[in-house]
């Protein structure tokens, strides 16, 4: 079984995360998407979330390319979290490029183009129209 592994916050789940995950569930069988707590949103890129990380959970969950949802906590936990899942592809959208190449130890690493023209911060700037 081939695995994959993915890291976002997902917040106002939007068609953009949906491509994201559509296309890294193609690298294999199982995909797992690490969901960035609360506090590593905040502690450590500076998002207030508008969604929970248990509401952002369940949305994700209810998503039919993800098969199992765990919590990003901190920037390191990556290594141990291929190594412990047996992950074979480590996918991100673009705007990452090249910023987990130290992972192409542990397993391929694949950036994938982001879907233009949307992004939570869009949405959130559109409504507030
Ligand atoms: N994404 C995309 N197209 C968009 C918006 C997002 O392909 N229009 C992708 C991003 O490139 C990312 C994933 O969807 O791969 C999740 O996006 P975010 O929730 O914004 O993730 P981010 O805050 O970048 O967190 O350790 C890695 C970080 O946790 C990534």
């Amino acid at each position: 079984m081939k695995k994959v592994i993915t890291y976002g916050t997902f917040d106002l789940l939007h068609y953009g995360h949906i491509q994201l995950l559509r296309r890294a569930k193609e690298y294999g069988d199982y995909l797992v998407v690490a969901l960035s707590t609360d506090e590593f949103n905040w502690n450590a890129k500076q998002k207030k979330c508008y969604f929970s990380y248990e509401q952002r959970k369940m949305l994700l969950e209810s998503i039919r390319y993800v098969d199992l949802v765990i919590p990003e906590e901190n920037w390191e936990q990556k290594v141990s979290d291929v190594q412990e899942f047996k992950i074979d592809t480590f996918v991100m959208g673009n705007d990452w490029e090249g910023k987990f190449d130290f992972l192409k130890d542990y397993c391929d690493v694949v950036y994938l183009p982001r879907t233009p023209e949307i992004s939570t911060t869009q949405i959130k700037k559109d409504l507030g129209k």
